[in-house]
């Protein structure tokens, strides 16, 4: 049985291998914080309902924000998809806390709205030393305010993460695919955003 022990000898243990180095990179990436992500998502379960998140300031920016997917150099890249409906705490400081992001982001579905993800959002001021970074995972930007709904002098940096809705491009990409705008009255299909120059 010359081929059966090829199977078990070489094949297998190379597919494991092949298998181990194509998994998506965000799986591996999540894992060491596993924990963490887990207790941050059962803290915000809560939120679920909106209202419980307008009671503790985190107040909605009405507009359902999504791209279409285009290149245009010096401009962030968002991949095709949407972010949804950002709710935004302005009462938090300045340094990100893993437990307690700024932003709660909800997709209109139907009459509803499904809490999908979470953004922490860090404006660039002049005692910026460094990019910040979460869970391994360095923020986007700097950039400008995405206008219309937030000023373009608003230069920050930003991390999403999906906790609440699987997203095929990673827990950390900025755009999700799988989520839509579509069907609610306030639809803004936003440009890509400006990048500006770091520390
Ligand atoms: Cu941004």
């Amino acid at each position: 049985m010359q081929f059966a022990k090829f199977v078990r000898g070489a094949l297998l243990p190379m597919l494991a291998f092949l298998f181990i180095c194509t998994a998506p990179r965000s799986t591996i990436a999540e894992e060491p914080y596993k924990l963490q992500i887990d207790s941050l998502r059962k803290s915000l379960e809560k939120y679920q309902d909106y209202t419980a998140a307008v009671r503790d300031l985190y107040l909605s920016t009405v507009g359902c924000v999504h791209y279409a997917g285009e290149k245009i150099a010096g401009y962030m890249e968002y991949p095709k998809g949407a972010m949804g409906i950002h709710f935004v705490n302005p009462t938090m400081g300045d340094i990100p806390d893993p437990m307690k992001p700024n932003v709660l982001i909800y997709e209109p579905v139907k009459k509803k709205l499904n809490l999908v993800a979470v953004e922490w959002l860090v404006p660039l001021t002049a005692d910026t030393k460094k990019r910040p970074a979460l869970f391994d995972r360095p923020f986007m930007g700097p950039m400008e305010g995405h206008e219309p709904l937030i000023p373009k002098k608003y230069v920050h940096y930003d991390l999403h993460a999906w906790l609440f809705k699987n997203n095929p491009l990673g827990m950390f990409a900025p755009t999700n695919p799988d989520v839509s705008c579509e069907g609610y009255d306030f639809s803004l299909l936003e440009m890509p955003t400006k990048m500006m120059p770091g520390p």
